[in-house]
């Protein structure tokens, strides 16, 4: 029997891959994207590892549904779907998901040049450039990204103790700065990431467990964000962002890049106006910028921006078949 079809156009933002959903959506309820986003998880997350993971998917795999918005003032909501789950915010999945939807004509906004975004996390905008159909760049307004937790001693197996920071910036970060065996990110390391982030990340969460004040669904250090020293012209630094149980980021990482200029304006490190372009492990970059300032429940917070482009690669129609032993997908 078909459980499901499911017509996509794939792509990918600097080089992460993007799979825009855009039929076979379940009907989820309730009222704003977060309690959606729970019903999903409850009752539908089979579509999210038949979509993502192999066979239909791979490790990096990351996608969206589109549904009508939930607020008055909005143009479109957004569920995020990837290898880890369904994330509160995803900044290359914004990214590829606008550009996508408004070439393909399934988003049309009701002020041209912006879109009123409704995600899980909460409300993101996003302006685009649009020339003979194609969408040149999109640039998001982000939820406030704030530092949550700075300089935590942590003991990690085979890396000793390391010094963490944590920061939200619509996931939570757990960042990591050279030490220890860790000199810094580049390409030759990749492999050394897919190893060591997992063990950070379930040491952290053992000690810490970060919880969004404001939403207590948007909990634990989902993400690692390795740092380094760009290669790149016009770069301020480097990254890489470990999700899921093997992903390493192509992308500079959009909620990566916000926690991270939130993370540096705690420091004194940015000030409210400053650039700060991020480049990825493949070397693609993200324009983000610390547009403002706020305050999440009394702490200090950025409003970040990020800029970016995606492409599109082609379409396919994807079929769940159970009698399919992997119709549900399997991760190695
Ligand atoms: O761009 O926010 C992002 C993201 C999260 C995980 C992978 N990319």
């Amino acid at each position: 029997m078909i459980l499901g079809t499911y017509y996509c156009i794939d792509g990918h933002t600097c080089g992460n891959p993007v799979r825009l959903v855009t039929s076979g959506h379940p009907t989820l309820l309730g009222e704003s994207m977060s309690e959606k986003r729970q019903h999903f998880l409850r009752d539908y997350d089979w579509i999210r590892r038949a979509l993502m993971f192999e066979p239909r998917g791979h490790d990096m795999m990351s996608g969206a549904f589109l549904y009508p918005p939930t607020t008055a003032d909005g143009d479109v909501a957004i569920l995020f779907i990837e290898t880890s789950g369904c994330l509160p915010m995803c900044g290359h999945g914004t990214i590829g998901t606008v550009t996508f939807g408004l070439e393909s004509g399934l988003i049309t906004p009701k002020e041209q040049g912006v879109l009123k975004l409704d995600t899980p996390a909460g409300r993101v905008n996003a302006y685009y450039e649009m020339k003979a159909g194609k969408v040149t760049w999109v640039r998001l307004y982000n939820v406030p990204a704030f530092l949550a937790y700075q300089a935590v001693p942590v003991h990690v197996d085979g890396l000793g103790e390391l010094i963490l920071d944590i920061a939200y910036g619509g996931n939570f970060y757990i960042i990591v700065e050279p030490q220890s065996l860790f000199a810094g990110v580049d390409q030759s390391c990749a492999a050394e990431l897919l190893a060591w982030s997992p063990k950070v990340r379930a040491a952290v969460n053992a000690q810490i467990n970060p919880i969004h004040p404001e939403d207590s669904t948007v909990c634990g250090a989902s993400h690692v964000l390795w740092t380094g020293k760009p290669q790149h012209p016009g770069s301020h630094a480097a990254n890489a962002v470990f999700y899921g149980d093997k992903a390493l980021d192509r992308s500079p990482c959009g909620t990566g890049t916000s926690a991270r200029m939130a993370q540096l304006y705690a420091k004194g490190l940015l000030k409210e106006g400053d650039t700060f372009v991020h480049e990825s492990i493949i070397g693609s970059q993200f324009i983000g910028k610390v547009e403002g300032t706020t305050e999440v429940a009394g702490k200090a917070a950025i409003l970040p921006s990020i800029q970016g482009w995606a492409r599109q690669t082609g379409s396919n129609c994807i079929t769940v078949d159970d009698e399919d032993p992997y119709a549900l997908g399997f991760q190695v």
